[in-house]
């Protein structure tokens, strides 16, 4: 089964929009393995966002994403990686099609209130990043088999 590390960002929080977003994921049949509720510092976000180190953006980025309470989840399921991109939407809320959440709870690119992996392989990392092995939970979700064949 594949992971995916997903978190609203400090303006999906402020916004209200965690039971939203879990709401999609739970009812697409994917499974919530770990959860935690947090402000994370700047040089974890410097971390996590290594990739874009050279980016203008990218000194902004880390102090929004720290600037106040994230709501960091990992999600299992099918194919979840992709998946989750797709339900997310594109990184810029403008190219995000009705239906997604970016596209249908925000409008700039710098306030697009979610996080998702968009790699497998990243997904792997940030979850190492974010949570310790303690912290999963394991359990058979009761729908198990009516959601997979
Ligand atoms: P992603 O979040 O869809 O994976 P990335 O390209 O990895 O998109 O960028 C990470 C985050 O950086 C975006 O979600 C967004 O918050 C921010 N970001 C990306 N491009 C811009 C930009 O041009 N201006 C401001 N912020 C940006
Ligand atoms: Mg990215």
């Amino acid at each position: 089964m594949e992971r995916t590390f997903v978190a609203l960002k400090p303006d999906g929080v402020q916004r209200g929009l965690c039971g939203e977003v879990m709401k999609r994921f739970e009812q697409k049949g994917f499974r919530l393995v770990a959860a935690k509720f947090l402000q994370p510092s700047e040089d974890h976000m410097k971390q996590h966002y290594l990739d874009l180190k050279d980016m203008p953006f990218y000194a902004g980025l880390c102090k929004y994403m720290s600037s106040g309470p994230v709501f960091a989840m990992v999600w299992e399921g099918q194919g979840i990686v992709k998946m989750g991109r797709m339900m997310l939407g594109e990184t810029n809320p403008a190219d995000s099609k009705p239906g997604s959440i970016r596209g249908d709870f925000c409008i700039n690119i710098g306030r697009n209130i979610i996080h998702g992996s968009d790699t497998v392989e990243n997904a792997k990392t940030e979850i190492g990043l974010w949570f310790k092995a303690e912290e999963f939970v394991s359990y058979t979700p009761c729908a198990q088999t009516w959601v997979y064949e």
